[in-house]
């Protein structure tokens, strides 16, 4: 019996990752530098500071403690311009449809997700409601795939950690929920995400006997 579901943020209920972009792509374009929309492909599920870190190497800077520093800062004003306007229309296609089903059956719902913008991104699209534990990159020392932010979940929702599912569409997200030994569901490209135990294209594709059948099992 599963009771415990766990939700990341950016590619499972929002697709923030175009907003990461242009502000990943306005810092790279300011030092001096491309940023292409496949080279932010490596930028799901990883840190804020990691990303810094990849963006440099993409761009090969050096920078000093105090750029980076700054350069991480601009770079979350920037993106957080971008997420001013979000509301509910950028939630993807059927999530509400699972988080309602869980609510109305009494399962516990947490997010688990690296951003730390990711309380306010879930009161601006109206599901903050539904969610019993937030999880996000506030709470953990650890990046993904450490299987910290999925442990401390189940934790705070006071679930064993093999009784909870997880919604991940990052590979490193998927090898965390697995390291937690919890039940794996990739959302996404199937081929890319072949380490998690279900695999989606989107949530249109998830019914609610499947999420019954997960519960009962
Ligand atoms: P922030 P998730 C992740 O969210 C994003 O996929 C990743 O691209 C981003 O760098 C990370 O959050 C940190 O976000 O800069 O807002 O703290 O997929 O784990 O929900
Ligand atoms: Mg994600």
């Amino acid at each position: 019996m599963k009771k415990g579901f766990i939700f990341d943020l950016d590619g499972v209920i929002v697709d923030t990752a175009k907003y990461h972009y242009l502000a990943w792509k306005k810092l790279a374009n300011d030092l001096g530098f491309e940023f292409t929309k496949e080279q932010n492909e490596l930028f799901k599920g990883v840190s804020r500071k990691r990303c810094l870190e990849i963006l440099l190497e993409i761009g090969n800077r050096e920078a000093t403690q105090e750029e980076f520093d700054t350069w991480m800062i601009e770079k979350n004003i920037d993106y957080l311009k971008y997420i001013e306007n979000m509301d509910a229309s950028e939630i993807l296609s059927d999530v509400p449809k699972v988080l309602e089903y869980l609510k109305q059956n009494n399962i516990p719902i947490a997010l688990g997700s690296a951003s730390k913008n990711a309380r306010p991104i879930l009161e601006k699209v109206g599901l903050l409601p539904y969610f019993d534990a937030i999880v996000d990159g506030n709470n953990v020392t650890k990046a993904k795939p450490d299987p910290e932010v999925f442990l401390l979940a189940a934790t705070q929702l006071n679930v064993k950690s093999e009784d909870c599912v997880v919604f991940e569409d990052a590979v490193a997200g998927v090898q965390a929920a697995n390291a937690a030994k919890m039940t794996s569901i990739g959302i996404g490209d199937k081929n890319v995400l072949n380490e998690a135990q279900h695999n989606f294209n989107d949530f249109t594709e998830i019914s609610i006997e499947f999420i019954k059948d997960l519960i009962e099992k």
